[in-house]
């Protein structure tokens, strides 16, 4: 299986994430989404352009994150971590809490990002204003859960924990959460996970990279 991503985005931070917790190899295919000839002819393998993506023998084709950790968890079930609760109710919560998070955090801190790296009179306040009252929302409520949860859906690591890393380690810089102890001492048990660290020794040096361009 190819995975095609970058490790510079938390999209594709979210499917390492999974890869490493339940233990399944692949062949990365880096994608380097600021050269534009190269995003051309990515696009021509997916028309959208977006990264993660996996491929792979007998036509497998597989866009969005969450739905590749779902066919990871479908195809090596029992393997590694379960990062998507078999019981029914238990897998619609975390899938709920993966849609919010992905949406309503890992989006926004999104268009912080790219309205930052824009000329001035390119930049869109009202946007990065409605932005960051989004992320105040959802991290007052996500506050509320760490008091209770080892991770972000219940005690057990999974696929909402794989989406919120990304998010939280880029809102870092754009919208800092260190008013919320429990998100702060999450984060903190975040990046001790294993798999975590693997991103991290991929991700520093290239963030070095690109700061040097
Ligand atoms: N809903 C998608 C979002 C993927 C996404 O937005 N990826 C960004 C990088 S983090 C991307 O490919 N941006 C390039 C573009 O939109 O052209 C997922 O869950 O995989």
């Amino acid at each position: 299986m190819k995975l095609h991503y970058n490790i510079a985005s938390p999209y594709s931070q979210k499917v390492l994430i999974a890869f490493y917790e339940k233990g399944i190899e692949f062949t990365p295919t880096i994608i380097d989404l600021s050269n534009k000839e190269e995003h051309l002819a990515y696009k021509k393998l997916y028309p959208l352009g977006k990264i993660p993506l996996l491929t792979g023998d007998n036509e497998l084709f597989v866009p969005e994150s969450g739905i590749i950790i779902e066919y990871l968890e479908n195809e090596f079930s029992g393997q590694g971590t379960q990062l998507i609760p078999r019981e029914k109710t238990a897998a619609r919560r975390t899938h709920l809490r993966e849609r919010m998070i992905d949406l309503y955090v890992t989006d926004q801190i999104l268009i912080l990002y790219f309205d930052s790296i824009k000329p001035q009179n390119q930049q869109n306040p009202q946007a990065v204003a409605k932005a960051h009252d989004t992320l105040s929302i959802l991290f007052t409520s996500m506050d509320k859960d760490f008091a209770s949860f080892t991770y972000a859906a219940s005690n057990d690591f999974s696929i909402v924990d794989c989406a919120l890393f990304g998010a939280l380690f880029y809102a870092q810089q754009l919208h800092p959460f260190t008013e919320h102890a429990d998100i702060t001492a999450y984060f903190a048990r975040l990046m001790q996970r294993d798999s975590v660290k693997k991103v991290l020794t991929e991700l520093m040096p290239a963030l070095h990279a690109m700061q040097q361009k």
